[in-house]
This record gives C-alpha cells, structure tokens and sequence, in this order.
C-alpha cells in the first residue's frame, strides 16, 4: 500500500456506517486544495499577511470602505476562479447516498453548493450575498472582474444602495458581529441532532463555530476530525485523520483506492 498515512483508518469507516444523520462542520483548510488562501496558515494565511482589524470588522468598514471592498473584490474574484475539488465532490455524493447530510460551513465561498451538496449552511454569511451597511436589505451580486484576482491590494469605491443611497458591504460575518441568527440556530439544531460530526479544516479557534462539536460530544456522538494539522480541537474529537480533505474525502468514498 502506498502513501500510508492516506489510508483511511478502519474505525471512520465503523464511526460513520451506521450514522442516519450525518452533520459536517467545514472551515477554510476544505476549500484550500481548490486555491484558496485560509486565515491562519503560517505562511500563505490570509491573517499572516493581512490585518483582521483594518480588514474584517465593521470599524474597518467605517475607517476605510474602498480598502475593504476591494479586498474582498480580491477574494471574490480568487472563488469565481476556483473549482470545486474531489473533496468537495465525494461530500455531495455522500449526501446523496445519506439525505440528511448537512454540511455547516465557516467558509463564505460557494464551493459546496458548486460540487452539488444541496443543503448547507453558511454561519459566516457569503461573498455572494452583498448588503446594505445602512439599510440591510439585501442587494444582487455582481460578479468581480477576474483580473482583480491577481490584484489583492486594490482600493475600490464599493456600490450604493438602490433603496436609501447607503453603502454596499461585504455579505459576510465580521469579528464583533452577531452570526445569522437563523443559520447558527440551525446549526445547532443540526449538530444536536446529528448520529456523527465530521469536522473538516478548521483551525477551531473562532466563536461561537468552534464550540459546536462540544454539542456532539456531550451527547456521545462520534466527531471524526479531517486536517493535516492537529488543531485546538484535536483533544476533543474520537478520530482524527491526519490528511487534507481533497485526499481524504475521496477515499472515504472510495475506499479502494487504499490499495492502490
Ligand atoms: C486543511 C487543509 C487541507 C489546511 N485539508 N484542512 C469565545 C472565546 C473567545 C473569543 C470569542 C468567543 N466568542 C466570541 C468571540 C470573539 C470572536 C472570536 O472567536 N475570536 C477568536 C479568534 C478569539 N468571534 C466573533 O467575533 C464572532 N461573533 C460573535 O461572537 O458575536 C457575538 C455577538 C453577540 C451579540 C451581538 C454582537 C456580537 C464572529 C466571528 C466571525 C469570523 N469571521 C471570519 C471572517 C469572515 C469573513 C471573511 O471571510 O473575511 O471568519 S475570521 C475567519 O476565521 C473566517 C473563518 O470562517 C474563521 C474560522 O477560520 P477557519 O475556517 O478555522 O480557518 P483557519 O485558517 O483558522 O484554519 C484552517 C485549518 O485548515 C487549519 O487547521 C489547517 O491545518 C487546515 N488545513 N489545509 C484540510 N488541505
Ligand atoms: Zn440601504
């Protein structure tokens, strides 16, 4: 058997086989083998070479919009690029050989619901669903011009709204914000009512997201960690496979690649 460590542990297979419900918690490491930057890698992260307090919060916002936005032009334009990997794709089909999977994702891309899952839930809001700093209401995506995904430092003057002249912001959850209401109510539910967790990428360091596997553990339920890296969550979980999601993920859906 080659690449060892790949191999997929027999006990995932035992955890996961007879769970109804499958519940999924993702973070930015599921989306990195697509090429998107996570937050806290130690060269490459976002927050190594940007500062979350002139970036990611509604100060930022208020001291500098065109910074911002064109920041997270920058990003948007890095996801409409991106595809969605065989990690992304072994998820959809995992839900739809276990129609209650749901995938609770960190993320802000929409690299899930690209690769087919049907039912996910984002508890940091979406690039693609911009707003009103003022207003709140909701105001269409426009897609980023691709060329900006070359151009991480472009100052851009963000849209106004059509209703009351305010400012369009980024559609996302920013340090010192309330998470959707109805989206973290859910993920609860979900993960509270879930007979496995599989948390997938996630430093789990950011709350109130890292506290969710708490709620799977307290009732005994099994929480299987996928990530190259241990994590602040490693000491809590039952099972933690030491691989990136992309490989991981495709093996648990296809175990015989193990013995290629
Ligand atoms: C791979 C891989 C591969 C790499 N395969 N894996 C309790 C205690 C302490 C603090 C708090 C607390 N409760 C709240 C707080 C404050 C704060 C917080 O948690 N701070 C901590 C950092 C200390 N939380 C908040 O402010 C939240 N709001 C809140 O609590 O509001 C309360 C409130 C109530 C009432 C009124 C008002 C407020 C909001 C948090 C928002 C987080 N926002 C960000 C930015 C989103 C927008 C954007 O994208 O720009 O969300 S920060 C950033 O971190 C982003 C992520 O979703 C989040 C989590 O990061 P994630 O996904 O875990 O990424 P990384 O980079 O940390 O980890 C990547 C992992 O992948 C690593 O482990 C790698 O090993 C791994 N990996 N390659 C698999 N191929
Ligand atoms: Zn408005």
């Amino acid at each position: 058997m080659q690449n060892d460590h790949l191999a997929m542990p027999d006990r995932l297979f035992d955890l996961l086989t007879p769970a109804r419900r499958i519940a999924v918690l993702t973070g930015a490491g599921m989306s990195a083998e697509s090429g998107i930057p996570t937050f806290r890698g130690a060269s490459n992260g976002l927050w190594s070479n940007f500062d979350p307090e002139t970036l990611a919060t509604a100060n930022a916002w208020r001291n500098d919009k065109a910074l911002v936005w064109g920041w997270y032009q920058w990003r948007t334009a890095m996801v409409e690029q991106a595809q969605p990997h065989e990690g992304h794709r072994a998820l959809a089909e995992l839900s739809a050989l276990r129609p209650g999977l749901v995938v609770v994702t960190q993320n802000v891309d929409d690299l899930h619901e690209r690769a087919g899952c049907l039912d996910v839930i984002h508890l940091h809001g979406s690039l693609f669903a911009p707003r009103c700093f003022a207003c709140a209401r909701s105001c269409p995506h426009q897609p980023a011009d691709p060329a900006l995904a070359a151009r991480p430092a472009l100052r851009m003057t963000p849209p106004v709204c059509a209703h009351c002249g305010g400012f369009i912001r980024p559609g996302v959850v920013w340090f010192g914000e309330q998470l959707p209401k109805a989206s973290l109510a859910r993920a609860v539910q979900v993960i509270t009512e879930c007979d496995a967790l599989l948390v997938i990428g996630t430093s789990g360091v950011v709350h109130p997201a890292a506290s969710l596997p708490g709620l799977a553990r307290k009732r005994g339920v099994p929480v299987v960690e996928i990530n190259p890296e241990p994590t602040a969550l490693t000491p809590e979980v039952d099972l933690a496979w030491q691989v990136p999601a992309g490989q991981g993920l495709a093996r648990l859906m296809c175990p015989s690649l193990d013995s290629i």
